[in-house]
């Protein structure tokens, strides 16, 4: 009882001193460099400071989310994995690199990214239980969404860190298995291709989609790929991670073709892939005719909490829709954003939907885009009245308040709002 007392309070005083510490992003450039002039020992000494410094982070943030969520089995259990993998990235911090303990570093990681694996799922069932047991107020909800944003960015730049280390150093079981299928011809550093084909990664991305757009309606819409910017003849390279390029595209892919197909009974119009190459971005972008949606659905797609469904029962798993509601959109923007890219939907209601993901062209301004705990992120999961400052019947909050019908502020209220 008193050694378990004594661990308790040996790990929270951890994560007080290594949360004080702000992660070091590393831009795309870093990664090469890093995994070109491969030392194990030195992303050894890196990592296990910058691993335990991105968990601090980001745990001292659950421990701020409303408290009925944390309640929730799903996210005691993910809160859980959190601990576990803390505790034992601390348990290297004052070995000697010599080669047994790399090697143990490196199963270690291993292990803890396959821990991790359900992590998304695991929380999103955690905000399936809230929403089912609770009401949930949109004060609530909005401290979810800023959390989930910061949380699977965190999760997407942990994986980096590891993938990296235990592609360059470990042994084969050390590698996950390849989602895009693209032969990089061995020029890949981790999981970082130089010259990253967004031709091939589209044509990949399209046809995977496609596959299970026939399975589903029988048909699907064609591929138009028009290539501009400056110089268009060659094939268009980027410096960036295949993978997170695949995410995404796969993403838009099966909603552009979800909506073409309920959208066209016969005949369904191709989907069109702009290629831009400029000085600053490479933009993607995915144009469809699928009918489009409404500004306030378009919103709702990229929120959690509206995007959580119960799976569908195994026994319609031969119906799955091509595009359901899932985590797709918002994660998929998590990723465009995670090297200071972006991922921007415009629709136009009754006739389609452009989606664009921006990339940065330049691989030495592509950084890590990654959550920092501090003073102003934790003002984020107070409780705050949502009082809204414009007119309008989106916030039922201001309604009731009867400011509508003219009714005088308060002091405090005014002096709230001018400061
Ligand atoms: N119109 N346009 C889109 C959708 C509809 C769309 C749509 C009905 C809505 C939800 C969904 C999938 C498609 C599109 C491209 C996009 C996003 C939405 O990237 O054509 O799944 C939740």
């Amino acid at each position: 009882m008193r050694l378990a007392g004594a661990i308790f309070s040996n790990v929270t005083k951890m994560l007080d001193f290594y949360s004080q510490f702000n992660p070091s992003p590393l831009s795309i450039k870093q990664f090469i460099d890093f995994g070109l002039n491969a030392c194990e020992r030195k992303s050894f000494l890196f990592l296990r400071k910058e691993l335990p410094v991105r968990l601090a982070n980001i745990m001292k943030e659950i421990a701020l989310l409303p408290e009925n969520l944390l309640r929730m089995p799903s996210v005691g259990l993910v809160n859980q994995w959190y601990e576990r993998s803390f505790e034992e990235i601390i348990h290297f911090e004052k070995m000697e690199p010599e080669q047994m303990v790399l090697t143990k570093f490196c199963e270690r990681l291993v292990h803890i990214r396959n821990r991790h694996a359900d992590v998304v799922q695991t929380m999103a069932q955690g905000v399936l239980e809230l929403k089912e047991s609770h009401e949930v107020d949109p004060g609530t909800e909005n401290s979810i969404q800023y959390f989930l944003d910061r949380f699977y960015m965190s999760r997407i730049s942990i994986r980096m860190l590891i993938n990296q280390h235990t592609l360059l150093f470990g042994e084969q079981i050390g590698k996950p298995a390849s989602v895009s299928g693209i032969d990089a011809g061995g020029r890949h550093i981790g999981s970082i291709d130089p010259a990253c084909d967004v031709v091939a990664v589209v044509r990949d991305a399209y046809e995977n989609a496609r596959f299970l757009c026939d399975r589903y309606y029988l048909a699907s819409p064609e591929l138009q790929l028009l290539q501009k910017g400056v110089p268009s003849e060659r094939p268009l390279l980027v410096v960036y991670v295949p993978s997170h390029l695949y995410h995404m595209l796969f993403e838009l892919f099966k909603n552009a073709m979800r909506a073409v197909m309920e959208h066209h009974e016969n005949n369904p119009p191709p989907i069109q892939v702009n290629l831009v190459e400029g000085k600053e971005d490479i933009s993607v972008k995915l144009s469809d005719r699928g009918g489009g949606i409404p500004r306030s659905v378009s919103d709702l797609l990229f929120k959690y909490m509206y995007s959580t469904a119960p799976q569908p029962s195994r026994s319609d798993s031969h119906t799955v829709p091509l595009a359901g509601y899932g985590y797709g959109l918002p994660i998929s923007r998590l990723y465009a954003r995670y090297f200071h890219g972006d991922l921007h939907l415009m629709s136009c209601e009754g006739y389609g939907t452009d989606a664009v993901i921006y990339l940065k062209a330049l691989s030495n301004e592509a950084n890590e885009l990654l959550p920092v705990f501090n003073r102003t992120s934790s003002k984020f999961y107070r409780p705050a009245p949502q009082l809204g400052d414009w007119s309008g019947n989106t916030n039922t909050a201001v309604i009731s308040q009867s400011k509508c019908r003219g009714k005088h502020k308060t002091d405090s209220e005014i002096t709230h709002s001018l400061q």
